[in-house]
């Protein structure tokens, strides 16, 4: 129930996701309307096409930097909370370094303006496993250390932490961030980032055929798989204001494994699979990351535990992938 603000006597929660098509945003759409209904989430995306994907929910076609655009849908609809999930990713990042300052940027301070305006009751932004680099501790990364950000990502990641945790202590925003490691999921394919080998692998194991990976087989990088993820967001988002002590972002960690382990563990169900690698730019931005983190604090917190280890993933994966996205010969 929205207690805050404008909406103090809205009799119900009103959800906004912005980027609600993405890799994230398709599963966490689905959660949110499972646990509000879906009259009260409203899925947003640019193309209109991705109305296909939300039958289960409301659909709304929106361009994030159209602030009026956002403005005006947040207040006709009397939204409580917005899901900005929106965002140029590590590798896409790379190629137009201006527009995914832009949109990572922009985008975020509208949402936090209008939160403030408008006295929304909570916000949730998603920072990355992205704001750490060369200087940082490489493995089980501390909450709290040195960050050196060298993709424009990363150091827009950084950036919107910061102006998250100022909303928060300066206006009351309740701002809500966890620092995703690489997501990994079969429901939805991943868009420009650095740890999407990790996804592409299971559709070359389906399909029977070999995967060249962009990285070499010993980086060693953060991931979870998606189900710990969303229960993650939501576990965060559904925590008491005052166990929330972390406004910037909160450290995650699910798994840590290299492009040699992650086909082991398929190999045990697929048995012909082959790898061999191939490295590009992708590999500069993954040695700038951790090997794995120190998420103790979201643990102390708000209780998070993830569920899922290297090879109940994959068996999971290879089981229901094949009825998402049937393989191609
Ligand atoms: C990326 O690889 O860019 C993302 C991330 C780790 O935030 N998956």
């Amino acid at each position: 129930m929205a207690t805050t603000g404008y909406l103090k006597d809205h009799p119900m929660d009103k959800i906004l996701v912005i980027g609600a098509a993405g890799q994230l945003g398709s599963e966490l759409t689905r959660a949110l309307a499972d646990q509000f209904g879906g009259d009260q989430v409203i899925a947003t995306d640019l193309r209109a096409a991705a109305s296909v994907q939300f039958p289960y929910c409301r659909f709304e076609v929106l361009d994030v930097m159209d602030k009026d655009a956002l403005g005006a849908l947040v207040k006709k609809e009397r939204v409580t909370q917005i899901y900005h999930l929106a965002a140029v990713l590590s590798a896409t990042g790379e190629k137009n370094p201006q527009f995914a300052w832009q949109l990572n940027m922009d985008s975020l301070l509208y949402v936090l303006e209008l939160a403030k305006e408008c006295g929304l009751d909570k916000i949730y932004w998603p920072s990355s496993i992205a704001v750490f680099g060369p200087s940082t501790p490489k493995t089980h990364t501390p909450q709290f250390c040195e960050k050196d950000p060298n993709t424009v990502y990363g150091i827009s990641k950084l950036a919107g932490e910061g102006w998250c945790n100022y909303y928060f202590e300066k206006y009351g925003v309740d701002v809500r961030s966890l620092r995703y490691p690489g997501l990994i999921g079969y429901k939805s394919l991943p868009g420009g980032g650095t740890t999407d080998y990790a996804v592409d692998i299971y559709h070359k194991a389906i399909a029977n055929k070999p995967f060249t990976c962009f990285l070499s087989e010993d980086t060693y990088l953060p991931m979870m798989y998606m189900p710990d993820a969303i229960k993650a967001t939501l576990d965060l988002m559904n925590a008491p204001k005052e166990a929330v002590k972390i406004r910037s972002s909160y450290n995650l960690a699910g798994m840590s494994f290299s492009p040699k382990e992650i086909f082991a563990s398929i190999k045990k169900e697929v048995p012909n699979f082959e790898i061999n690698y191939q490295g590009d730019f992708r590999q500069a931005i993954a040695d700038s990351w951790p090997d794995s983190i120190d998420d103790s604090r979201a643990q102390a917190d708000w209780g998070w535990k993830p569920s899922y280890d290297l090879d109940s993933m994959s068996k999971d994966i290879l089981k229901h992938l094949p009825a998402f996205f049937p393989p191609q010969s």
